[in-house]
């Protein structure tokens, strides 16, 4: 009679030759890891801001994003229907609330303290039998190592697994420099991180694992094969278990609308679609989601808003699509069953929407207003037709001209674009061309973003081999954009680093059109840019309604967003100028003028952007 260990021996041999090796590899490196069956999963979302960049002035003013956790929502979904006990640890959150409810300042140290506790007791407390950490930033890269340093430390023999877009668009760097990550989960993981316990508990077979990758030996090694979920499985609710999804907005961001919404909106996110029709070359969504669009039910979308609003009392939705306005008819079908269910919403798009897509069918954005539209950020990156062909851009000049008198005609809406600088050799000439378009659209702000190579995408890529950037890296400390500080508080906190870096500043503009910014020039193009298209137009701007929409958004960008900034203060004084408050006109002008003799950095730039006079002007 044969012994259990020959038994489950000869098992082992049956499945190993049934396997091919990637998938051999991984069964035995799941075997090594998971010593026990799973039960109870702890899913967290560390800090989504660096911990040494956080600026506890902008976390009190709850200027930093803080969106419930919604990939870790779905798994939660998912996971409970299959039996397991699951519990949501969302350190943004925690931090944001304690940073808020400190009556005085707040240090680094404490900030690091209470994330570190929070992860202790909830290991001690809930006992997991697996750690699932999302990272969906680059720039949550830093921090997501350190929560998971911090785990392995208090329980070394507790299996962790990360997932989310960073892991995925750069898996291997992150194991490298991470190997106490045991598994990273690639892709969209609805299933296939359900499918993985599955696996360990001896619910499902090998041939049903996928979507992971781990480091054997120093190697990396994956079963990197796509499978989305089909239609029928992005039909899910988010279960935030016992998060306070009503209290999120109160403590940060959610959308960018905030200073166009009433004060006491509640907001919270919804997901209608997965990945996006078009392949811009900046882009990750496509590496992450796969080729095209897949459309949940509009009756499981509404069904998420309504719990929504009479769960959580929210007000106000910002949608995570990448293509809002993909299949005009869907679109338009979901717009009018959320009119129809009359649940008082309002909603905002902010993750640019593809102008085309909304200068073809104008009904689109008719009955987006009529739903609850009041926010919409449009996808237009260049004004250069070669740079949108470079780009792949899906929507051409002729569309952000149409899109301009469009929008024109819904002033209730703020809308913003979106537009990168510092694309590989585009000139000075080029971004020129950017700003003019802008101008000529004439959209209530405009949002300028340096380029950021992001792993996995087309443009970085190209960009190792044109040697502007080492390969698999994240170019982290190469001047990149990799956090949403604004461009002009970076280079400020510079200078106060480095007093000999308030460097001369010139109007790139009267010089050679066809030169190619350097880097360090990129940074005060940005500043030459942003007040061309969103600051010149103020002056001569009547209408009280556009007035209002700029007294709004500089106030919040004076007060919530920017430190000791002169220009935006110099401009919310002529804004409450025009409008008629001479009172708050007069606060603002002092408030200005104190920020620039405090600012050589400042005080360089007003001369060559020729603003010295406006102070004369209120
Ligand atoms: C909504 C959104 C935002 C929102 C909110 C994000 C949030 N916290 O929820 C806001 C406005 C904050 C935002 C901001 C930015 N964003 Co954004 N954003 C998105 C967007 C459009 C959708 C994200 C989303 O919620 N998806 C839906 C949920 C269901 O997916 P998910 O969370 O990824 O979860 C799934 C999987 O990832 C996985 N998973 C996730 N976690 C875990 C954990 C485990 C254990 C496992 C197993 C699996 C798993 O399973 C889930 C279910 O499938 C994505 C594009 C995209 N398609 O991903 C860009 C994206 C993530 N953003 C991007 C960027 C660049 C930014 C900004 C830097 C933009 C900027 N320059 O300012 C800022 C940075 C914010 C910051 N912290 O400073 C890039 C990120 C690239 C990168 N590597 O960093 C993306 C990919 C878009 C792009 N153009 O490439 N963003
Ligand atoms: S349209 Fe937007 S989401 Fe789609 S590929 Fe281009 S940048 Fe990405």
């Amino acid at each position: 009679m044969a012994s259990e260990t020959d038994t489950s021996r000869s098992r082992a041999h049956t499945l190993r030759e049934k396997l091919d090796t990637a998938r051999w590899t991984l069964v035995e490196r799941i075997r090594e890891v998971f010593k026990e069956d799973v039960e109870r999963v702890l899913l967290i979302q560390p800090p989504q801001f660096p911990e040494e960049l956080l600026n506890l002035k902008i976390a009190k003013n709850k200027r930093y994003y803080n969106y419930p956790p919604y990939g870790l929502g779905l798994l939660c979904t998912n996971l409970k229907a299959r039996g397991y006990a699951t519990q949501i640890l969302d350190l943004n959150f925690d931090l944001l609330d304690f940073i808020s409810s400190q009556a005085g300042e707040v240090s680094h140290e404490q900030v690091t303290v209470l994330w570190q506790e929070r992860i202790r007791q909830s290991i001690a407390e809930f006992g997991p039998d697996v750690v699932g950490i999302s990272c969906m930033f680059t720039m949550s890269h830093e921090i997501t190592k350190k929560v998971v340093r911090l785990i392995k430390g208090l329980a070394p023999a507790l299996p962790v697994v990360a997932g989310g877009v960073h892991i995925t668009n750069a898996p291997e760097i992150v194991l490298e420099e991470c190997p106490e990550i045991d598994f990273v989960s690639l892709f969209e993981s609805d299933q296939s991180f359900c499918d993985l316990l599955d696996f360990v508990n001896d619910e499902i077979q090998a041939d049903g694992l996928s979507q992971i990758g781990t480091l054997v030996a120093d190697r990396y090694e994956a079963l990197a094969e796509r499978r989305s979920p089909a239609p029928a499985e992005l039909d899910v609710i988010p279960d935030y278990l016992d998060l306070e999804v009503s209290r999120y907005s109160a403590l940060g961001e959610i959308g960018s609308y905030r200073y166009w919404l009433p004060e006491d909106s509640r907001n919270s996110s919804v997901l209608t679609n997965r990945g996006c029709r078009a392949h811009c070359s900046f882009c990750s969504v496509r590496n992450f989601n796969g080729d095209g669009v897949r459309s949940r039910s509009i009756a499981s979308v509404v069904e998420e808003i309504e719990q929504l609003v009479t769960r959580h009392r929210i007000t106000h939705i910002s949608w995570l699509d990448d293509d809002i306005f993909f299949d005009p008819d869907r679109t338009l079908r979901l717009f009018d069953a959320i009119i129809e269910r009359d649940l008082g919403i309002t909603w905002d798009a902010m993750n640019g929407i593809i102008a085309s897509a909304a200068v073809v069918r104008p009904q689109i954005l008719e009955k987006a207003v009529a739903s609850g539209m009041i926010g919409a950020n449009f996808g237009i990156e260049s004004g250069s037709p070669e740079i949108l062909r470079k780009i792949h851009k899906p929507s051409g000049i002729s569309h952000y001209r149409k899109l301009g008198p469009l929008l024109r005609q819904y002033p209730q809406v703020f809308a913003r674009a979106f537009v990168i600088i510092g694309f590989p050799n585009e000139t000075f000439g080029q971004i020129l061309q950017t700003v003019n378009v802008c101008q000529e659209m004439g959209l209530d702000w405009n949002t300028i973003q340096k380029l950021t190579p992001l792993p996995s995408t087309e443009i970085y890529e190209q960009m190792v081999d044109e040697g502007l950037i080492e390969d698999k890296s994240l170019n982290m400390s190469s001047g990149f954009t990799l956090f949403s500080v604004r461009e002009s508080e970076k280079q400020r906190l510079k200078e106060k680093d480095k007093q000999e870096d308030a460097r001369e500043f010139i109007d790139y503009f009267q010089r050679d059109l066809d030169a190619v910014p350097t880097r360090e020039e990129l940074d005060d193009l940005w500043l030459l840019v942003d007040y061309k298209v969103n600051y010149e137009k103020i002056l001569t701007e009547q209408e009280p309604l556009r007035l209002e929409k700029m007294r709004r958004f500089l106030r919040d960008v004076s007060n919530r967003m920017s430190i000791d900034n002169p220009l935006s203060t110099l401009f919310v004084a002529i804004v409450e100028n025009k409008l008629g408050n001479r009172k708050e006109a007069q606060r603002y002008l002092t408030l200005s003028k104190r920020f620039l003799e405090e600012s050589r950095y400042w005080q360089r730039r007003f001369d060559v952007l020729e603003v010295n006079h406006l102070y004369h002007l209120t």
